[in-house]
């Protein structure tokens, strides 16, 4: 297999994470999309990563199509789980964490536009986005060690990608100030070879 996919992507980070806690083994191919030479777009129209090629005619985006098919190729380590409702909390935790860090991206690029040419109101639509969020997912983790319950599901690794991107490019959000709950899930992250290789880096 080869993930194609920039070391500051946290959609990317997401996919490694997968690989790495099952213990997959796979081709990292670097490639950022908004670089001129990019091959991104001739392996997903939309010409966004992450890209997994599980063979040439077996190409796989976006990061949660990707997410669910890594889950399913090995029982080991399962992180997604089997069916009901269980699933589709766990599937909606990371559609809220790829939710956030969409609106990080969105504000983190306007902020790298010509000043006259950003608008103030819709980074702030996004960071709104972005904190509204953040407290939805401290609300909604559970009391125990992980988002749900005491294994660690894809949750928490989409969870620890979205606040690691926070941190990383829009550190006025200061989340560990008022989430306890993410500070303990994001810290036992921390703790992992996996989540320490992956972390983003200009
Ligand atoms: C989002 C991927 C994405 O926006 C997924 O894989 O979950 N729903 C998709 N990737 C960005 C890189 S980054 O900001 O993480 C991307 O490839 N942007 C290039 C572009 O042209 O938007």
């Amino acid at each position: 297999m080869k993930l194609i996919g920039s070391i500051t992507s946290p959609y990317v980070r997401k996919t490694r994470l997968v690989l790495a806690e099952k213990k997959l083994d796979y081709e990292f191919v670097q490639d950022v999309p908004w670089n001129a030479d990019t091959q991104v777009p001739l392996w997903n129209p939309l010409g966004k990563v992450p890209v997994l090629v599980v063979d040439d005619d077996y190409v796989l985006f976006d990061s949660r199509v990707i997410t669910e098919y890594l889950d399913s190729v090995t029982p080991n380590n399962k992180l997604i789980p089997p069916s009901g409702r269980a699933r589709m909390f766990v599937k909606r935790w990371e559609a809220l964490a790829d939710g956030v860090c969409d609106a990080a991206v969105a504000a983190f690029l306007e902020n790298r536009r010509a000043p006259r040419e950003r608008s103030a109101a819709w980074t702030e639509r996004q960071t709104d986005k972005v904190r509204r969020g953040i407290d939805f997912m401290e609300q909604d983790a559970g009391d125990q060690q992980w988002c749900r319950g005491t294994a660690m599901s894809l949750a928490d690794l989409a969870v620890g990608c979205a606040l690691g991107y926070v941190a990383f490019r829009l550190p006025e959000i200061a989340w560990r100030e008022n989430c306890p709950k993410l500070v303990r899930v994001y810290d036992k992250l921390a703790q992992r070879p996996s989540f320490q290789e992956t972390a983003p880096r200009e």
